[in-house]
């Protein structure tokens, strides 16, 4: 069903973004006048360069917010700005076909704020989790490094018997015990869940190298590569919401945050750095893939307009895109292209794409 409702919207989508392109954008060599930043694999940045990022992070959770304070209690930082416009959006951004679309300007956002609100030099880095598998690597990933990382797993903890869901393999669910926010007992103010009053809490994660190795290593991604539309690809990222049939987009989410870990909260999940690293990645694999056939894949968009709707219309160029107070409101038009660099939208690039 993915497949022939996508190719529909192809047809309409590709007749729609050929008036109406960015300018800044070369058609003939699908190369941009200007010039992206381009962001790298985490373990390729040098020391220096992992602190300067781990120390943005830390400036933009102490600036204060522009979401009105009443009656969002809990937004406090600029950091909380976005933790709470995903928690405002959740619904409609997941398991959506404008899914990739948000969170690649969600994080495109999160990425310039660090930069012109904290003076970070760098671009977003990603997490290639491909790299951290089979599962006896996983927890030795320098993301989880303790000094040069954002710190590993928090202690075991027994999740409730009666709780909604329990990730297979997971190891910790306590407050992080080492890295940059060990230690604090107020690193999340909003959740748990869609909770918008100040409620102080620690990071938590909840590791579980079993789910890591089973979805995000090559395998599972090649897989995701491989599909031939976007209906296709947009769905096997996100695989399904069952242990059992998930995507790289759950494999990082329940990978790192388990059952009880801040990156297995959907709602609150940014409230974990890792959260755009993760997101990059996938972002990153989309850009991979949307390569492999450029001119048609930079209109190529398709997926259920409403959660897991597949019978009320589907996400288009024209589907808005809001991210709060933080950037001004796009359409997944404006952010097909990561190296447009037009008036509103993004503007990167990646060192490097997967390939088939
Ligand atoms: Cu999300």
């Amino acid at each position: 069903m993915v497949q022939t409702t996508s190719k529909k919207w192809l047809a309409i989508a590709t007749l729609l973004a050929g008036s109406t392109m960015a300018k800044p954008v070369s058609s003939s060599t699908g190369k941009s006048s200007c010039t992206p930043i381009v962001r790298k694999e985490w373990r390729t940045l040098s020391t220096q360069e992992k602190a300067d990022y781990i120390s943005a992070v830390k400036c933009i959770m102490t600036k204060p917010a522009l979401t009105p304070a009443f009656p969002n209690t809990g937004v406090i930082s600029r950091y909380d700005d976005l933790v709470y416009t995903h928690i405002q959006q959740t619904n409609s951004v997941h398991f959506v076909g404008h899914f990739l679309a948000w969170h690649r300007y969600f994080t495109a956002t999160y990425e310039k704020m660090l930069r012109s609100e904290c003076g970070y030099q760098g671009a977003q880095p990603y997490w290639d989790w491909t790299l951290d598998t089979p599962a006896s690597n996983y927890v030795n990933s320098p993301v989880f490094d303790p000094v040069t990382g954002f710190g590993g797993n928090g202690p075991f903890e027994a999740s409730d018997p009666n709780g909604f869901f329990e990730v297979p393999g997971r190891t910790g669910g306590g407050c992080v015990s080492d890295g940059p926010w060990a230690g604090l007992s107020d690193v999340v103010h909003l959740g748990p869940g869609p909770n918008i009053e100040y409620n102080p809490q620690c990071l938590r994660r909840d590791l579980s190298p079993y789910f890591a190795a089973r979805y995000l290593g090559m395998n599972q991604t090649a897989l995701t590569l491989s599909q031939p539309d976007f209906g296709w690809f947009n769905a096997v990222v996100d695989g399904k919401p069952d242990f059992e049939a998930s995507g790289v987009h759950g494999g990082g989410h329940y990978g790192v945050g388990g059952t009880l870990g801040t990156m297995g909260d959907l709602f609150i999940s940014p409230a974990d750095p890792i959260f755009h690293l993760h997101h990059a990645n996938l972002d990153r694999l989309w850009w991979s893939w949307q390569k492999l056939d450029l001119s048609a894949r930079l209109v190529d968009i398709s997926g259920p307009a409403l959660l897991m709707d597949y019978s009320q219309g589907n996400s288009t160029l024209d589907t808005p895109l809001s991210v709060g107070p933080s950037a001004v409101d796009v359409t997944v038009r404006d952010v097909m292209n990561i190296e447009g660099c037009g008036a509103v939208g993004v503007c990167y690039t990646y060192d490097n794409v997967y390939t088939l």
